[in-house]
């Protein structure tokens, strides 16, 4: 009623979304919320991104902000506003394009990422999480975004309750009349991969102010006109990719058909591959048995599934192309390089807890990744606590709280659990749902977190802690397998456009390639610039003509033109040498260091791409190979990636399931929240049906209850939220302490029955001094007056002296 969104429980923040756009966000409040303490002014977003940013800057650790809460609740839009709060916070010094990058990202990768779904306009369909780095100073320095786990969304749109990426409806709706006639775009209704879902209406008017809107964001973040004609041409292609259907030749055999050949030319075109190869890719397997080649016609349901694999793998490497060069936008736009100490702060945003009318595969990894993160919160409000309070000896009555790591065992743990049981049966040629559900039942008949429905049904559920969810175990075992075909790969390899042929993510080597010359020829190019202005500092003359010969060898052409990796990687080696040789006694020390570490932290990837047994020949002092940069690139999960296949490459085996890798990116994204300093925000969908300002009290309380809301309530209520070591106590209060006190539990205590502190609210523990927040504010004022009243009295005495 009273528009107010936002409530604390100790440092944790509760939303609950308003669905109504609140004029509490504009530069008035950013500034208002500037370093103040949590509590002091009223809740709100902006306090949190405040407090985690000045955490940083004092005790010089990283932080982390993680949000939670169902789809719809609010998340996404949370993380933008943190976002931009921890922008405009470094924006105090000065401003520099970084910012502008991070800010574009956001809707780039929402456009592409995200889809209208039955609970959510806006939902996220893959999981981010945004690492803004600063220096120590607090100016931004770059940040990473991390795209976490695959996509969860089909793009061949088999859910009625979910659209496709919002990507499509905005270039149909948004397209230039010549982008339309050489894309040729139809209407949404005629495209097969659209046309599937509920009808969501959505105003022409509104998708083609979308459409500018991304534009504009894909500039911000430094796509060139040319690189988006091209994304948007890739998008139309894989649209009427989806158009091509196939029918039987004959009644009798199997062989199939194009029953619209006419759509041919057109993916072809835009594809920029061979017509023919394109039909035979559609309707043919290559295979090669005892060493005879075979060519082998599709069955008709193949054909289908292989014409949909081709469009998501065309898609899925697109979205990592982007996500990859947004990264190096971001790493490319200030000198990350440079050794001096970074310090960040991490945004995660994942898909929210998810329950349709039919749930699938990709519920039950969305869920899972819930369920882990609702564990992490556990972890950390309840158990790490409680146990710290067990160790210190201080009087404490255990709070129960529901935990949820017997669902977690019965999903992933090894060697039965679900996740693992799917993997077998992934593998097994002769495996049915009806084999996979037998597994399920047969290994897991005496757990109480699954059941299977009375009527004969190929479905489970799961009790999550959120709820019960049925899942369709169909096409669980196709999609945990979904890695594109070799055929497929051949095809789109072969295209002449540059832009497909290099993105094709499964391709490790040309990606890699492609990656790793960019980032090597933008590193020369700044120390051309760096070398130059330097040589004019130095002799007033703009002449760098040894530099420029110097870059006239460093052509990027000349490295994308050589036959194999050995000859690629002999050039690059070439030139660097000539490169440092040259380059480096002309400029100043740091500038060596920087500019040297920027490009030779590409140096050990290729030396990874000749031979990952290979040590770099130091063609330089050791130090400058222990590059920081090294760290920033190989954090990129593309990379990551790459490496790997490039690693499966040389072990020849099978690149491994959906589900392993959901689990592998799962297990990461843990363990980088577990080396910062968590904040957590809570969000609350308001009402099931997204209106505005309504309340559904149901709907609400379920949610508190199942985040285990009451029980944090009472923690924070009994526990204590500030805790300090002896030591640090000391040091931090040392101007109420007398001299050279002994830091031990007996002087502390001592201190504190003098300034007649509640002994309701503190404890003196065997290492460590806990206290509540109150009587922690009540000693920071002490501190505060204290500071003030030496200041007076040493101006007095100076005046005095005067
Ligand atoms: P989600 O990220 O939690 O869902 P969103 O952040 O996309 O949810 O929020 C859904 C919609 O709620 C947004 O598109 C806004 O219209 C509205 N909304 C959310 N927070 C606010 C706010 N603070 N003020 C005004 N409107 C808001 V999902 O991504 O589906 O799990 O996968
Ligand atoms: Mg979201």
């Amino acid at each position: 009623k009273h528009e107010k969104i936002y409530t604390y429980v100790g440092s944790i923040l509760i939303v609950i979304n308003p669905f109504k756009f609140l004029p509490i966000y504009n530069p008035k409040y950013v500034k208002m919320y500037d370093n103040h303490q949590l509590g002091k002014l009223e809740p709100h977003i902006y306090a949190v991104a405040d407090v985690a940013y000045h955490a940083m800057l004092q005790r010089r650790k990283n932080q982390c902000i993680v949000i939670s809460g169902e789809s719809g609740s609010g998340k996404t839009q949370s993380t933008n506003f943190l976002i931009h709060h921890l922008t405009a916070l470094s924006q105090k010094g000065f401003a520099s394009g970084v910012e502008q990058i991070i800010l574009g990202a956001g809707p780039v990768l929402e456009a592409f990422g995200n889809a209208k779904t039955a609970h959510n306009n806006n939902s996220s369909r893959f999981g981010k999480f945004i690492q803004v780095n600063y220096q120590e100073t607090g100016t931004v320095l770059g940040a990473v975004k991390e795209s976490h786990m695959t996509r969860m969304t089909q793009i061949e749109g088999q859910k009625r309750e979910i659209a496709n990426y919002h990507v499509f409806y905005y270039l149909l709706a948004g397209a230039s009349e010549e982008e339309r006639l050489a894309f040729h775009l139809k209407q949404p209704e005629e495209y097969h991969y659209l046309n599937q879902q509920d009808c969501f209406t959505v105003e022409g008017e509104d998708l083609r102010h979308d459409f500018e809107r991304l534009q504009l964001a894909m500039e911000m973040v430094g796509f060139l006109p040319k690189t988006r004609r091209q994304i948007f041409s890739l998008l139309s292609a894989i649209l009427h990719l989806g158009n091509i259907c196939y029918k039987k030749k004959t009644y009798r055999d199997d062989s199939i058909d194009i029953c619209n050949p006419e759509v041919l030319p057109i993916v072809s075109e835009l594809l920029e591959v061979k017509e023919e190869m394109l039909f035979e890719a559609l309707v043919t397997r290559k295979t090669v048995t005892v060493g005879e080649k075979l060519v082998l016609p599709y069955k008709l349901a193949e054909a289908v599934t292989v014409r949909n694999s081709m469009a998501k793998s065309l898609y899925s490497a697109l979205f990592d192309w982007i996500v990859f060069r947004i990264n190096h936008a971001l790493l490319n736009s200030k000198d990350l390089e440079q050794n001096i100490k970074t310090l960040s702060i991490g945004v995660l945003d994942i898909f929210g807890f998810e329950d349709y009318e039919n749930n699938s595969f990709e519920q039950f990894c969305i869920n899972f990744a819930n369920e882990r993160l609702q564990h992490y919160f556990n972890q950390h409000i309840f158990k790490l606590e409680q146990e710290e309070y067990r160790t210190e000896d201080i009087s404490w009555h255990n709070i129960d709280y529901i935990d949820n790591s017997c669902c977690i065992n019965l999903i992933s743990k090894k060697p039965t659990g679900l996740l693992h049981l799917l993997d077998e049966e992934s593998n097994f040629p002769q495996a049915t749902n009806q084999t996979l559900l037998d597994k399920f039942k047969h290994q897991h008949e005496d757990n109480s977190y699954i059941e299977f429905p009375a009527v004969m049904e190929p479905a489970f559920i799961i009790k999550h802690y959120a709820g019960k969810v049925k899942y369709g175990v169909k096409d669980f075992r196709e999609k945990n397998t979904d890695h594109m075909r070799p055929d497929i790969v051949a095809l789109l390899r072969s295209s002449k456009n540059a832009f497909i042929s290099g993105m094709i993510g499964l391709d490790p080597v040309a990606v890699f390639r492609w990656a790793v010359l960019r980032a090597f020829f933008r590193a020369m190019v700044a120390f051309r610039e760096a070398g130059k202005r330097h040589i004019q500092r130095k002799t007033g003359r703009d002449t760098a003509s040894g530099l420029s010969d110097t870059m006239e060898r460093c052509k990027e052409e000349k490295y994308s033109k050589a036959a194999n990796t050995d000859k690629l990687y002999h050039r690059l080696h070439e030139d660097v040498v000539h490169l440092y040789t040259w380059g480096l006694p002309w400029m100043g020390e740091r500038n060596q260091n920087l500019y040297a570490s920027r490009s030779l932290a590409q140096l050990p990837l290729i030396f990874l791409m000749r031979n990952k047994n290979f040590k770099p020949k130091p063609v330089l002092p050791k130090h400058l190979l222990e590059v920081n940069s090294l760290k920033h690139l190989t954090r990129l999960t593309l990379q990551d990636r790459i490496t790997k296949s490039l690693l499966h490459l040389h072990k020849k085996k099978k690149p491994p399931s959906i589900s392993a890798q959901f689990q592998a990116s799962l297990s990461k994204l843990m363990e980088t929240l577990d080396q910062a300093e968590p904040y957590f925000v809570k969000c609350i969908r308001s009402n099931a049906e997204k209106l505005p300002l309504r309340f559904n009290d149901a709907l609400v309380l379920r949610q508190l209850r199942y985040t285990g809301m009451l029980e944090t309530v009472r923690i924070r209520q009994s526990g204590y939220s500030c805790k300090y070591s002896f030591q640090d106590f000391v040091s931090h209060f040392h101007v109420l302490l007398p001299r050279n006190i002994i830091p031990s539990k007996f002087n502390i205590q001592d201190f504190f029955r003098k300034v007649n502190l509640n002994s309701d609210n503190y404890q003196v523990g065997k290492t460590m001094v806990f206290l509540k927040e109150q009587e922690r504010q009540h000693l920071q004022d002490l501190l505060h007056q204290e500071v003030l009243r030496r200041i007076i009295l040493l101006q007095r005495w100076f005046r005095v002296l005067l």
